[in-house]
């Protein structure tokens, strides 16, 4: 059965693959599944066609037959449930990679959101240079924390899963903001998940939607 997702047809971040899109392509192109995609436009995010795939007016949806999801998350986790590559078939070892996938949506992502749109949002507000450091430290100390669980490992766990997959899309926030690169081994661990072929492949292809240029290959 044919896959849809949905992606901005002229995404924020100029081509840099933050939209959350990007985690659907990879985890498709991880699992080798082929997918067409939906642009659309900020507003037509908004209008009722949309909202009936979500509810809350955002991307990126997905679509396989009566089968409709929203949420980045639970994308992914359908993704990896149904196809092999991307959960290890032992139940603890799965349960762990599960475990990591909530880490990063739950755990990781607040605060690195938060400290991004306040970034883009607030700058102007008298309070903002005083609540900016609070905000810093926030997102500094779960990398901390993160970086001594990652230790010298390549992954969250034995092999790379669906956990590292999202983590990496999260971390991957924060790249050139001087904070990622202050833990070396997180730095290097976003840049292993970068040099992989299925992120690659994905990366290149929600590229191709902001330039216009065809994806090579
Ligand atoms: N928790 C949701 C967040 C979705 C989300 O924030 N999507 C953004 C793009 S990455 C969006 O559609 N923004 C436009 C808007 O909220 O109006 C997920 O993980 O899918």
């Amino acid at each position: 059965m044919s896959i849809i997702i949905t992606a901005f047809e002229r995404s924020p971040d100029r081509g840099r693959g933050l939209a959350r899109d990007m985690r659907v392509r990879w985890a498709l192109e991880e699992v080798g599944q082929p997918y067409d995609v939906r642009l659309l436009s900020l507003s037509a995010i908004k209008e009722l066609a949309h909202r009936l795939r979500h509810p809350f007016g955002q991307i990126p949806t997905y679509e396989e037959g009566e089968l409709i999801l929203f949420e980045s998350g639970a994308i992914v986790f359908h993704i990896a449930a149904h196809h092999a590559g991307l959960l290890p078939n032992d139940p603890s070892a799965r349960a762990c990679a599960i475990t990591w996938m909530f880490a990063a949506l739950n755990t990781m992502e607040p605060p690195i959101v938060e400290l991004e749109s306040a970034t883009r949002e607030e700058r102007n507000k008298i309070w903002h240079e005083e609540r900016l450091p609070i905000r810093q430290n926030r997102v500094r100390h779960r990398l901390d924390e993160l970086s001594s669980r990652l230790g010298n490992a390549d992954w969250l766990d034995a092999a790379f899963t669906a956990g590292d997959l999202l983590m990496v899309t999260v971390l991957r926030r924060l790249n050139g903001s001087g904070t990622l690169e202050e833990k070396p081994n997180l730095a290097a661990y976003v840049a292993r998940g970068e040099a992989r072929a299925a992120y690659k492949r994905a990366f290149e292809d929600q590229l191709a939607v902001f330039t216009g240029n065809s994806p090579p290959g």
